[in-house]
């Protein structure tokens, strides 16, 4: 028994307002499934956030459904959950996934736990947020006991763990039950395979840069999926590549050399067969920005689908530069020779901004940052804290399944 694991395929996520973006990442999906067909597999998980949002555009819902008619002329049947970016965090609210059910998408929930395949037992759960983690410790318990009654298992979920993933997670390591052979995750962007119990715990990553802090992992793994070989006693994981469509190119510049400079990235960029992504940072700039920005796209802008430049003025400190420094006494000094110890350059930055802003008294730029932060790298929206609040009584008050959404909601998911 062979099976495909994927995760975080975003579709209809259009980078940038970018229209091309949102096609790279339809192309990407398309390739990933003729790969899966061509290695003839005999089912298919996918770890959730199929889509950028719970109300995806019919082009995002045609992509998938393009892909899934295809696997089900090859045969081959796909089980999903809803990550955090396919579900309104609202009650009775249902993830697009159910749409497919009648395509023979095989929707994993709570209300519907596991499928057996053949004699494999594959169960998860959708995405829940931290302030549910105490549910979903209980629901993962139920799930160990019937995993113990069969020979081969699948956990399939949606989660940050902390030992992979340690800005913010809703699992612990040790909250994960350990009798499952294969623990199919989504959610961390970037490819984990490690050995969890007497299996593999393995995050796919996602299907294309979806932040351009991506880039590091992407560098080091590619993007793609995994094959799994379930026969032997223990899983054999094999990553697969499917190259992106386009290049992220990032590059420093200074304002003195400019013109070698872009001459450098033209001679890079020259032969790509789709114009990149242009990550520029010019330093030591001594004059008007946008003199130096109309200078940069005049070069360079027929040969990249968006430029996004960053200037450090000539004299001015920039954060790397900041943090980097040996000497300094006064507080934000203090400050930033504390984040030394603190290895995540991310919340370095994030702490230094605010103690900029705050004692500036800028008081909504500071909210604004810290709403844009968590938005970046938590993957947190206004909606998941909406959520937190409403969904606690949803989960834990069986009355509420009287209700007539909660009942439509259960009738959909079985
Ligand atoms: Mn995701």
């Amino acid at each position: 028994m062979k099976f495909a694991h994927l995760a975080d395929t975003h579709l209809g996520y259009r980078q940038f307002g970018l229209i091309e973006r949102e096609k790279d990442f339809y192309e990407v999906f398309e390739k990933v499934i003729d790969k899966i067909i061509e290695e003839k597999v005999d089912f298919v998980i996918h770890s959730g956030d199929l889509f950028e949002t719970a109300r995806p555009s019919p082009n995002a819902l045609l992509a998938f459904q393009k892909g899934l008619l295809k696997l089900k002329g090859a045969g081959i049947p796909m089980y999903a959950i809803a990550g955090n970016h396919d579900v309104v965090m609202r009650k009775g609210a249902i993830p697009p996934q159910v749409i497919f059910k009648k395509l023979g998408l095989k929707v994993i929930s709570p209300i519907n736990t596991n499928y057996m395949h053949g004699d494999i037992f594959i169960a998860g759960l959708p995405y829940y947020p931290s302030s549910q983690s105490k549910v979903l410790k209980s629901k993962l318990a139920e799930l160990s006991k019937k995993a113990a009654e069969h020979e081969k298992s699948i956990l399939v979920l949606h989660q940050g763990i902390d030992k992979y993933f340690g800005y913010q997670y809703e699992l612990e390591i040790g909250d994960i039950p350990d009798n499952f052979d294969y623990y199919a995750l989504g959610h961390i962007h970037k490819y984990v395979n490690d050995s969890f119990g007497g299996g593999r715990l393995v995050y796919p990553g996602s299907g294309e840069i979806w932040k351009t802090d991506e880039l590091t992992d992407y560098n080091e793994n590619g993007k793609g999926f995994v094959l799994v070989d379930f026969d032997g006693p223990k899983p054999l994981v094999k990553r697969v590549k499917i190259d992106i469509p386009r290049e992220f190119i990032i590059r420093s510049l200074d304002y003195n050399n400019l013109e070698s400079g872009i001459a450098g990235i033209k001679e890079t960029i020259k032969d790509f067969d789709k114009k990149p992504i242009l990550n520029l940072t010019i330093n030591n700039v001594d004059s008007d920005t946008s003199v130096v920005y109309d200078i940069i796209n005049e070069e360079l802008g027929d040969l990249a689908l968006m430029i996004r430049p960053k200037f450090n003025m000539l004299g001015e400190e920039s954060i790397d530069d900041i943090i980097n420094q040996d000497t300094g006494v006064g507080p934000k000094e203090l400050l930033v020779d504390q984040l030394k110890g603190y290895g995540d350059s991310n919340v370095n930055q994030l702490a230094v901004d605010l103690y900029d802003f705050l004692s500036k008294d800028k008081i909504d730029e500071s909210k604004e940052l810290v709403d844009q932060f968590f938005n970046e790298f938590y993957n947190k929206s206004k909606d998941d804290v909406e959520f937190k609040t409403e969904e606690v009584e949803t989960e834990e008050a069986p009355q509420e399944k009287s209700e007539d959404v909660q009942v439509t909601f259960n009738e959909v998911l079985k």
